[in-house]
């Protein structure tokens, strides 16, 4: 029997970090299709996100990604967030989106471009001083399109070269989260293509290194759950980047492709005790079509529910099913819990937390998309780059 108290309890502490950059407009290389009331700056992009929270009240981190959210006064951006309910959270690296790094990064054949690349980094922990951000993710686009272009191994040996110089200067608490992702841009050889490849190097780097596993960075087939139970039992996992796919690194709302992968994702990070520690639960989609806070609204209540149905699976029973060798009844018993309709369970909790019990309904009729639509005319949007 699960106890439902229990259940209530420890999804009223659940954390979902959202994006900066699922605020402001996003495409594909084909088109971005420009909202009306979109943010203009980072600013704007935390009065979104405070909407998410207060209606949701579990998304209280917001991610931003540098240079993207530049702004001159970072403890002044972190002060403005907490005024508005929220905290900063993890300082996204970029070093995708500059000619220098035509042929990589920090794996860059040449000396002069890792040390541009490993100074962006050094850059983004000064940051986290000043946002008392914890967290500093990184993705590095760098790879080969070409066998003989460059030498795979030299370019481990950059990597390692460059992180543990990055890894030095990481402070008290705070935390280097390594994502990997099998292709895209580099189309023959990436160099953190994988979760094997993210774990050697975060393990000869140190207890501050941990993975991060962005659910969309896989190729077809890959059985998550795994990667995630592994990476916790080894106190490896530092955090996910969720959203859904159905194709590539297609970035759509978590759940809406698979939300029984994100369930059998989110038991194993309950079954590893994931739940309780330090493992970020952060957003990294992009809404292209659709309106984007009620977007982020939707996703945050997605892993809610795919929570939910995690901490209701009976342990007791499935741990009798799976020693009496009952492949069946162990299998329901996980079934069943999937198969439970959560979505009463939790507005009762939003209800117990004196929140709307319908977070969609609630901001349509708080009419927050009218009044930035009406308030945000003139500047420059943001956007994917800006
Ligand atoms: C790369 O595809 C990635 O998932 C990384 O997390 C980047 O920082 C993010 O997308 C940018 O949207
Ligand atoms: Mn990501
Ligand atoms: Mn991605």
């Amino acid at each position: 029997m699960t106890d439902l108290a229990a259940v209530k309890a420890a999804l009223k502490t659940q954390a979902v970090e959202t994006p900066s950059w699922a605020y402001g407009n996003s495409g594909t290389r084909f088109k971005v299709f420009a909202q009306q009331g979109v943010p203009r700056s980072p600013r704007e992009k935390l009065d979104d996100a405070a909407q998410v929270h207060a209606l949701t009240g579990v998304a209280p981190t917001v991610a931003l990604h540098i240079p993207w959210d530049t702004v001159d006064d970072y403890a002044a951006l972190a002060g403005y967030a907490e005024e508005r309910g929220l905290r900063l959270g993890a300082i996204n690296s970029n070093t995708f989106q500059d000619d220098d790094y035509r042929l990589g990064s920090i794996c860059h054949p040449d000396a002069a471009v890792r040390r541009k690349a490993v100074g962006h980094l050094l850059e983004c922990v000064d940051i986290m001083d000043a946002t008392g951000s914890q967290d500093l993710k990184l993705w590095f686009a760098d790879g080969t399109n070409y066998p003989g272009q460059d030498d795979l191994r030299g370019r481990q040996d950059r990597l390692a070269e460059g992180l543990a110089e990055v890894y030095a200067r990481l402070g008290e608490g705070q935390r280097m989260l390594l994502e990997y992702k099998f292709f895209e841009p580099a189309f023959y050889a990436t160099d953190v293509p994988d979760w094997g490849t993210a774990y050697a190097h975060c393990l000869k780097l140190g207890p501050k290194a941990q993975v991060v596993v962005d659910t969309g960075h896989h190729a077809p087939g890959t059985n998550i759950e795994f990667i995630v139970a592994t990476l916790l039992r080894e106190g490896k996992l530092g955090g996910f980047d969720f959203n859904s796919r159905f194709y590539a690194d297609d970035d759509l709302m978590v759940g809406a492709a698979d939300p029984f992968q994100l369930f059998r994702i989110m038991y194993e990070v309950v079954r590893g005790g994931g739940f309780t520690a330090d493992v970020a639960f952060m957003l990294d989609q992009c809404h292209n079509i659709e309106p984007k806070v009620p977007a982020i609204i939707r996703s945050v209540m997605n892993v809610q529910e795919a929570t939910a149905k995690a901490l209701l699976v009976d342990a007791e029973a499935l741990a009798a099913a799976q020693r009496a060798e009952d492949v069946l009844g162990a299998n329901a018993v996980l079934m069943d819990a999937y198969n439970t309709d959560v979505r009463p369970l939790l507005a009762e909790v939003r209800e117990e937390m004196g929140l709307d019990p319908d977070p969609m309904g609630a901001f349509a009729r708080s009419g927050w998309a009218e009044k930035v639509v009406a308030e945000r005319v003139g500047g420059e949007q943001a956007g994917w780059g800006a």
